[in-house]
């Protein structure tokens, strides 16, 4: 799939929508599953963009344009899968999905809002830069089985403790789920409680939720 990451890459950074989305149907019509595309295709285009963008090959400006592609191929893709694949549960588990305070960067846990969704959850997507109280209150009032928390910066792991601690004290015992680009070299363990889940990447994630769903 190498050759048609750079492809994607080259799609999004200039912007064109309808390439980057032929790009990624050519690969669903090779029979390659939802999770496949969204890891071992989207995101590795994006990961070539940040490389592209930390040895100053392109612009600020052009890594936001490849963004804002990025953000309309993922929501035209679950339209996409929703339409052609249905996936009910009985009684759906609930998962609530964020960001933590001041992170950004929200396209890996729309990704995780995808997995969960084909596999029958419940999701509530609170996306970037969500404060503790806010996550406490919401999930105080739906009561979530599972609540994901996403970051990719560095100094933005000082709050995971602190998010991981406070969700998993609430009344309802949410099982707390921890990702985000650094977890796949890094080990955040002694971050949080014996507890949390971490997860690298969503190949292990969508081992756990059919584990989960049994
Ligand atoms: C796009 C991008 C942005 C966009 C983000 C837009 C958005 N809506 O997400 C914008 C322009 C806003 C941005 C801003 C910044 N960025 Co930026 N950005 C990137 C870039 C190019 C791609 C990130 C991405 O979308 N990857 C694709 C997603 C899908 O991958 P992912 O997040 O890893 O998610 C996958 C897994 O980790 C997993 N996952 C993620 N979350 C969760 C959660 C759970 C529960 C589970 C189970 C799994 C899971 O699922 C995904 C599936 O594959 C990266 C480069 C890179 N190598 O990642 C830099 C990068 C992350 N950014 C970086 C930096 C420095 C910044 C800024 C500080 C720049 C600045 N000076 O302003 C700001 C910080 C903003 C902030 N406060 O958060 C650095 C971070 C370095 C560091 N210090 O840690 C990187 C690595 C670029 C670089 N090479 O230097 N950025």
């Amino acid at each position: 799939m190498t050759c048609t990451v750079y492809e994607l890459a080259d799609s999004l950074l200039k912007g064109n929508q309808d390439d980057a989305w032929n790009i990624v149907m050519n690969e669903v019509g090779h029979d390659i599953s939802r999770k496949e595309v969204l890891e071992n295709l989207i995101t590795k285009a994006m990961q070539y963009i940040g490389n592209l963008w930390e040895v100053d090959e392109i612009s600020v400006a052009d890594e936001h344009l490849a963004t804002s592609t990025c953000e309309y191929i993922l929501v035209r893709f679950d339209f996409h899968m929703k339409k052609n694949h249905r996936f009910n549960q009985v009684e759906p588990k609930k998962v609530m999905l964020l960001c933590l305070e001041k992170e950004q960067h929200d396209l890996g846990i729309k990704m995780v809002a995808q997995l969960f969704e084909e596999h029958g959850w419940n999701t509530k997507l609170l996306g970037s830069n969500l404060p503790l109280e806010e996550a406490v209150r919401s999930a105080e009032k739906w009561k979530p089985d599972v609540i994901g928390l996403s970051f990719s910066i560095w100094y933005h792991a000082e709050l995971l403790g602190t998010y991981s601690k406070a969700l998993e004290a609430l009344p309802h015992k949410p099982t707390v789920i921890v990702g985000g680009r650094l977890l796949e070299n890094y080990d955040f363990s002694p971050y949080v409680s014996s507890r949390t889940k971490l997860f690298p990447s969503l190949s292990e994630l969508q081992e756990w939720i059919k584990q989960y769903s049994i």
